[in-house]
């Protein structure tokens, strides 16, 4: 069946409650922009709809917890939804892990144009442009640990183009047998399409990264969907502020003034490649030759993070260096990967999963839901390989050094 074209923009997790972290000090000069960017890269968001006239906003979960926003978070969210309401743009929302429909709080009604799916059930809307059948919209907000069942989802075989919208872990695999032409979904917050469905199953990522492990840019997504129905995905940046983790290398030959030039050329390739953009960037020397030793001591990092700060950090924009450490280079005995001993398996577990990168690392099964909604979902949604890598060192020297305490070590 052909269908007319439409767009529509599918955003998620502004987690509006939460602010970033994960750094040791904010400067003066940036801590506003630090407090207020989730609000700002929201806002980017209802001004990408607005910009882009686009058919209707597709919202996938965990765009804030009201309690720990306050009033500002509610009210925020319904001025928004009102600059849509006067285009008539309309809103389909899927709660997520912290905005479950029964959070919201009565005393600020949402306007006609947003439709809150409930919990439990999927729900459906078709979605019409004068009069006629555009979309049909289903959608169901999180329930329990959020395994999203596809099989509830019910679009009708000769329908419209279909999307179903939801917040959670979903099985790619289940995807398969249910004719959806559009997974709306939320949870992540890194961006990503999952790979090897028939119909297109994204994650829009959050529209602001929040600490050093959700580096890089950030966004919502704009969709365009044809006659024939073929979807085109478009990552449309958001984040007013973006973080880098940047490891540069050494060797036995590298001086100061050496490292000096290559921090200087990396900023600038940055600044470069984001002009107008705040940065944040973490830093990690590597690799081997004196100089690491002199970074490790007292002096010289603490005396390259100052240089780099007064250089770069006060722009505007500003590339503001967070901080600066020596790679940890402690190697473990490489017989311990081979002993037949819990720390045995568990190094080989690691070692997997530092060799293969499409490895997930599932450690969501292992965490409570409520340390899930803090500052543990950042090690979830690990999204770089630089940052999975370093993670994967310290859980296999952490990991180790907990399970030596009874052994000999050998
Ligand atoms: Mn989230």
């Amino acid at each position: 069946m052909s269908n007319r074209p439409f767009r529509f923009v599918h955003a998620g997790d502004f987690h509006l409650e939460q602010p970033p972290g994960g750094v040791r000090e904010v400067p003066d000069h940036l801590r506003e922009l630090f407090i207020e960017s989730p609000y700002w890269a929201a806002e980017r968001v209802f001004e990408t709809v607005l910009a882009e006239e686009v058919d209707f906003l597709v919202l996938s979960g965990d765009l804030l917890d009201p309690l720990r926003t306050g009033p500002r978070g509610p009210l925020f969210l319904v001025e928004q939804f009102e600059r849509l309401a006067q285009r008539g743009i309309q809103v389909y929302w899927a709660g997520g892990r912290v905005d479950s429909p029964d959070a919201w709080p009565a005393a600020v009604p949402l306007p006609e144009n947003v439709h809150i799916f409930g919990r439990g059930h999927v729900e459906q809307f078709i979605h019409l442009r004068d009069d006629e059948p555009l979309a049909c919209v289903m959608g169901v907000s999180r329930a329990g640990r959020g395994v999203i069942r596809t099989g509830d989802f019910h679009p009708a075989p000769d329908g419209p183009f279909s999307l179903a919208v939801a917040h959670g872990s979903i099985n790619p695999k289940n995807l398969e047998k249910r004719p959806v032409d559009y997974w709306a979904l939320g949870g992540r917050h890194a961006r990503s399409t999952l790979p090897g469905t028939s119909g297109v199953a994204h994650f829009p990522g959050t529209p602001q990264g929040r600490s050093p492990a959700e580096s890089g840019p950030r966004g919502c997504t704009l969709v365009q969907v044809d006659h024939q129905r073929n979807v085109r995905a478009s990552l449309v940046h958001t984040d007013v502020v973006r973080w880098h983790n940047e490891r540069m290398m050494v060797d036995q030959g590298t001086g100061r003034e050496d490292l000096q030039g290559q921090l200087s050329r990396r900023v600038q390739e940055l600044v470069d490649a984001a002009p107008r953009m705040d940065l944040l960037i973490r830093w990690t020397v590597a690799g081997e030759g004196p100089i690491l030793a002199q970074l490790r001591g007292p002096k010289l990092a603490g005396e390259l993070l100052q240089w780099l700060r007064s250089e770069y950090g006060y722009g505007p924009p500003a590339a503001w260096s967070l901080s600066l450490d020596v790679e940890s280079t402690a190697v473990l005995p490489p017989k311990w990967y081979e002993q037949d001993t819990i720390r045995g398996e568990f190094l080989r577990a690691v070692r997997a999963a530092q060799l293969d990168p499409s490895l997930p690392l599932e450690v969501e099964t292992y965490l409570s839901e409520r340390q899930l909604a803090g500052t543990l979902s950042d090690i979830v949604a690990i999204s770089d390989e630089a940052t999975r890598q370093s993670v994967l060192r310290e859980v296999a020297l952490l990991g180790a050094d907990l399970l030596s305490g009874e052994e000999p070590q050998s």
